[in-house]
Formats: C-alpha cells, structure tokens, sequence
C-alpha cells in the first residue's frame, strides 16, 4: 500500500469550540468535511452510481469526449487533483496525458485516508510511467503547503465540489488556486448547472436511500471525533432546492425533542421538527461564474458541456499572463 504524505501542518484550532457554537447558533449547522470518513468516502462512490445522480456521469462523458484536447490545450506535463475522491474519472485525462508526456506525476489531494487509498487502487496499475502521489491535507486551510512545480501544472478541481462552498470560501479558495499557478499552468474546474429543479432534487434523494445513509454518517463521525451521543435514528435525511440561491441544502431533521451532550458537557436541546444544515451544493450559472473567475484573476480559454448543459468544465488560465 503506497504511503499517504501528510502535508497538513496547521492544527485545526479551537475545532471543538467551533462544533459547539456551530451546534448552539440559531440555524446549526457541521462542518461538511465531515461528511467524508472511510464510510463516507465509499458512500459517495455508491451515490455516484445511482441513477438519480446524474452529475458524476456527465461529468465523465464531457471529461471522456474532451480529455485529448485540454491535455493539448492546457499542454500539461503533470496533473494536481484537489479533493480527487477515487480519481476514476480522472482516470481518462491521465490516460491522454500518458500519450503526450512518456512520464507523468498525479497528484491526489484529499482530506479522506480511504479516498487517497482509493485513488491508489484506480490508478497504480495503469502504468510503470506514472507516478501517483497521496497528499492528505485539508483544501481550505492547506493549500500554502503545496510546492508549485517547475512543470507546467494542470490543476483540476471536479464533481462540483465547488458547489460545497458558499460564495465567500468559492473566492477564497480559487484566489488561492491563482496564487499557486505559474504562468504556464492551467486549471479545470467542473460545475453542475442550474436546471429543473425536479431533476437536481432527485439528486439529492435517491430511491436506494444511499444519499440518506451518506448524510446521516456525519453523526457517526461528530460521535466518534468529539464523544458525542447523537442517536442518527432520531433525525430524517431532508433537502430542500433554495432557488434563490440556487442551491440544493442538505438537513438532518430531528423527528423528537432529544438532549445531546457537547464537547463541553452542556447539554443542547434540539426540537422536534429542528434542522443541522451538513451541506450546501450550488447550481452555477454563467453569471455567477464569470464574477467567480474576475475576483480570482482567471479567465477561461476553454469550456466544455454535454448536450443538455447540465454540467460544465471550464479550463481557466491566470489572467495578467494572457
Ligand atoms: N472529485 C471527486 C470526489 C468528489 S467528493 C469526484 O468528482 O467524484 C468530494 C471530495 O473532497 C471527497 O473525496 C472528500 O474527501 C474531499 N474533501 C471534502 N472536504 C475536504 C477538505 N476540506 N479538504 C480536502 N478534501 C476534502
Ligand atoms: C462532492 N459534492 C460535490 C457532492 C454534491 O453533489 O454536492 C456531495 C453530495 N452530497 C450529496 N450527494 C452528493
């Protein structure tokens, strides 16, 4: 088994005193990396093969269609993937970038140990030429620890995981990608679109009940990290499309007024019929997205969609060096 680099050096101070108040505030809310242990991790995997998920799929055909060309285009002798899950989609860019580079370096970067272990599995065997390397860190706190490379870097953020943030960590997060990028690097970013909502809630509500599952996990780990004693039968899965802000939020609803005990020893009531907020999944469109890149200093040279237009890629360059 390959050996995981933890680059992560920053402690997460005051994470407890955070859970807390994050719990105590008028809408709670968790923090939603928490949504991704070992068993989060291969829970979303089985998400992304439910029919109702259609955002993994497209993303794949668009990614499949296209990978020849934003190697090409974005001329990359080395791949850095943020929050790469298992890379299976990537799988595809790597395989064109074999093509055109004898020796290829992948990087994965993720916060989940099972997601790096993953990632090995796909990728390991596709050739002696390709060297894959597992970063463990966290993508918001992290990403001053990343050497940039003497290389030309492609850069690749999918799955919408964009979308995870709200607009504040978006900017914060693609600012800090165009400090890191060299003039020669290039950086792909996917997005699920606004569309019918009826489709994009489907999405978030599978028939197989495995988003539920996956959404009701992050007890399971709030317990287990902090000795807490939620009990994730007494909450429902609950979404809701907010089409104001064009986002799918993701709850879990207390069925019951319950007690919990918080990390220090307070206790909390929740009422029946109360919601934690675990997550937010933005649906982007063109406008949000142009303003999204003009604050980070990137500016698009290529973009890429299905027939539908359900989801993007965009493959961005820093600005000034255009
Ligand atoms: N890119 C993959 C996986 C998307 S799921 C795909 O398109 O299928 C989101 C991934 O981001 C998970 O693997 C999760 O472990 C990782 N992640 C979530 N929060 C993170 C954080 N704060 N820092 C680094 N990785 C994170
Ligand atoms: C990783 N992220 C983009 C997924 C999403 O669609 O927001 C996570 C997810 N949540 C529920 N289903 C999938």
């Amino acid at each position: 088994m390959k050996k995981i680099e933890n680059i992560s050096l920053k402690k997460e101070i005051n994470r407890k005193k955070n859970i807390i108040f994050l719990l105590k505030s008028k809408k709670k809310s968790l923090p939603t990396q928490y949504l991704y242990d070992d068993v989060g991790s291969k829970l979303f995997e089985k998400i992304c093969e439910t029919e109702e998920y259609y955002l993994t799929r497209t993303e794949y055909k668009i990614l499949n269609s296209n990978s020849f060309d934003i190697i090409k285009a974005s001329s990359a002798e080395e791949l850095f993937e943020f929050g790469s899950g298992s890379s299976k989609k990537t799988k595809t860019l790597i395989l064109s970038a074999l093509k055109k580079n004898k020796y290829l370096t992948y990087f994965s970067f993720d916060i989940s140990s099972e997601a790096l272990y993953m990632s090995y599995d796909e990728l390991s065997k596709i050739s002696e030429n390709l060297n894959v390397r597992l970063l463990k860190g966290n993508f918001n706190l992290d990403i001053s620890r990343i050497e940039a490379s003497k290389k030309k870097r492609l850069y690749l953020f999918l799955g919408s995981t964009l979308g995870n943030f709200n607009n504040k960590v978006a900017i914060n997060f693609l600012q800090n990608i165009s400090n890191l990028m060299n003039k020669e690097d290039s950086f792909l970013l996917g997005v699920d679109k606004v569309k019918d909502e009826k489709i994009i809630n489907l999405a978030y509500n599978d028939k197989r009940g495995i988003t539920k599952k996956f959404n009701k996990n992050i007890l399971n780990v709030i317990n287990k990290e902090y000795k807490l004693n939620f009990n994730k039968n007494n909450f429902l899965h609950n979404t809701i499309y907010n089409s104001e802000k064009s986002q799918i939020e993701m709850y879990l609803k207390s069925t019951a007024l319950q007690s919990i005990k918080l990390p220090n020893n307070e206790n909390l009531n929740i009422k029946k019929g109360e919601k934690i907020l675990t997550e937010i999944s933005r649906k982007f469109s063109e406008e949000t997205l142009e303003r999204l890149f003009a604050k980070s200093n990137l500016k698009v040279i290529e973009s890429y969609t299905d027939e539908k237009k359900y989801y993007s890629l965009y493959l961005l360059k820093i600005k000034k060096y255009l």
